[in-house]
């Protein structure tokens, strides 16, 4: 089974304008709704490949009840820990004529101590020998830095796998939990090690710094611009196909859906990869964090390029 945790969900409202412009009245044409966070993202574009998954984590109040019934909606089993404080409403302002966007997310509601104690119990009370369990997004107020890094000895213990897909000192602390795959991108990845990403060769100290603290599989990606796998011993670049974009939110955690999607099914690392990026860039040709279908990913497979280092 795969499950995925999302600690700080988000209702996702992208409001379409003419144009991008401060200090004046903009109004949208059209208004897109989706339930966010990264990881019940992931348990979307999991629904579109067809495949199960069971989304863990907080909700709250009136906005928390609207993912519960958007995703159960969907077909997606939930299993949430109920919180006192409102789930976030996170915003993005994009621009008809130049796709420019602005996007604004909220911090989230601030989780006491015995809400965590609660999600923490369940997750062990879930782990199961050969699961997978995709961890994604930000932490919201009142819960502590190292909370990924405790889930993830969990789900190791359990004899389960673990997949991050963080930032800042959760990403630093998780990683030395020793993660069987994590999914930053280069500014995350520079933030996590503490080097300067200028260079190839500074990209490669990063990642060979990763994997020195535990992490077994590393995907650094790049947005457009591709992304490199490291598997620990052998490293590949992957070249994503041309595609008109419309709205890149939500694109890294379609690509994260794929790598899982596979891995799930017993694919090498490297065609979980292959089909992450082309899963990743069909996301990006939506509007709004909308997730792509299979056959739109399936398309793009073989426009992928990947040249081993
Ligand atoms: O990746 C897209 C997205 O998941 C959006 O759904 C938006 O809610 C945001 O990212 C949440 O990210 P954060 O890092 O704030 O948890």
């Amino acid at each position: 089974m795969i499950y995925t945790i999302t600690l700080n969900p988000a209702l996702d409202k992208e409001y379409i304008v003419p144009k991008l412009s401060t200090n004046k009245v903009l109004r949208s044409s059209s208004i897109q709704i989706d339930y966010g966070g990264k990881g019940f993202n992931v348990s979307r574009m999991l629904a579109s490949f067809g495949t199960a998954s069971i989304a863990v984590g907080f909700i709250g109040g009136a906005t928390g009840e609207i993912l519960r019934d958007g995703l159960e909606g969907m077909g997606i089993r939930t299993d949430f820990v109920e919180v006192s404080g409102e789930t976030r409403t996170n915003v993005s302002v994009v621009s008809s004529d130049d796709e420019q966007y602005i996007k604004v997310n909220e911090p989230g509601p601030t989780i006491s101590q015995e809400e965590t104690n609660k999600l923490i119990s369940k997750i062990r009370d879930l782990v199961q020998q050969g699961d997978w369990w995709v961890m994604a997004g930000s932490l919201p107020p009142g819960t502590k830095t190292d909370m990924y890094a405790q889930i993830i000895s969990l789900i190791n213990a359990g004899g389960a796998k673990a997949i991050l897909d963080t930032s800042g000192m959760p990403l630093k602390l998780g990683c030395s939990a020793g993660p069987f795959l994590i999914k930053p991108n280069i500014e995350e990845a520079a933030q996590a090690t503490g080097l300067i990403s200028d260079t190839h060769a500074n990209l490669n100290k990063m990642i060979e710094v990763m994997h020195n603290v535990g992490v077994v599989n590393i995907i650094l990606s790049a947005g457009k611009e591709g992304a490199i796998l490291s598997n620990g011993e052998r490293q590949w670049v992957g070249t994503p196909p041309k595609i008109e974009e419309k709205n890149p939110t939500g694109a890294g955690d379609a690509m994260l859906a794929a790598v899982v999607y596979k891995l799930e099914k017993g694919d090498s690392i490297l065609n979980a990869f292959i089909w992450g990026i082309a899963s990743g860039s069909a996301a990006a040709s939506q509007p709004g964090t909308g997730m792509a279908s299979r056959s739109m990913v399936e398309k793009l497979l073989q426009e992928v390029i990947i040249n081993e280092e």
